[in-house]
């Protein structure tokens, strides 16, 4: 029996360098945790899609591979983006403040994506409060479809983000679905039968 094809969504992690957007794919795709730097990128991979059955939706996670040590992250790694992570850590002011550019770029490169707030390192002290989240919320005229708080090294909060952004994206998702795979025949305009009394009483 064929199965039936699960749509699949591309997510991006956006964000400073060291927030743990790496951490979270590592987490998204093998669900382990690293300290150690020399093995952090070694899933050498761009992306990784995993399905979420109850929703019908795949998400297909992205990693900046670290190009945004170097380099700002180009508009192709936002190109066709449904959703965004914006990741910053909550020990690190300076990855809170740096937020508004990342939501600058995100609604430059990749205008109708989904955008969601991420707060990793919860279980380290934290520098950024829980009203300075609320007050960016707001000042970004509720941007934000979401905000969670995470933590790469004890899983914390992990598995909940990624349910909930799937179950958010899927009503959105499965319109378009539908509508991709909608019976050629239904938009087809049915001709009324000819009706051959009707030429005779023309009247021109
Ligand atoms: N304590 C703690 N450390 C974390 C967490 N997430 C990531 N890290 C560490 O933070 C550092 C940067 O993480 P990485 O994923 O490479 O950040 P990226 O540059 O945004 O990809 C690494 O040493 C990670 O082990 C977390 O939730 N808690
Ligand atoms: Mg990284």
């Amino acid at each position: 029996m064929a199965r039936a094809l699960i749509p699949e969504v591309k997510v991006i992690l956006i964000g400073e360098y060291g927030v743990g957007k790496s951490s979270i794919f590592r987490r998204f795709a093998t669900n382990t945790f690293t300290t150690d730097s020399s093995k952090r990128s070694t899933l050498g991979l761009d992306f990784y899609a995993k399905p979420f059955q109850e929703n019908n939706v795949k998400i297909q996670l992205w990693d900046t591979g670290g190009m945004e040590r170097v380099a700002s992250v180009t508009s192709s790694y936002y190109k066709h983006s449904e959703a965004a992570l914006l990741v910053f850590a909550l020990d690190n002011s300076d990855s809170f403040h740096a937020l508004s550019q990342h939501l600058l770029e995100v609604v430059t490169y990749a205008e109708t994506a989904r955008i969601f707030l991420c707060g990793n390192k919860c279980d380290l002290q934290p520098q950024v409060t829980d009203q300075d989240i609320e007050a960016f919320c707001e000042e970004t005229s509720d941007c934000i479809a979401g905000y969670f708080k995470t933590s790469c090294k004890t899983g914390e909060g992990i598995e909940e983000m990624f349910t909930t952004i799937a179950s958010s994206l899927s009503t959105h998702v499965k319109s378009r679905h539908d509508l991709l795979h909608l019976d050629e025949s239904s938009f087809q305009v049915t001709q009324p039968p000819e009706d051959s009394s009707l030429q005779d009483d023309c009247l021109c």
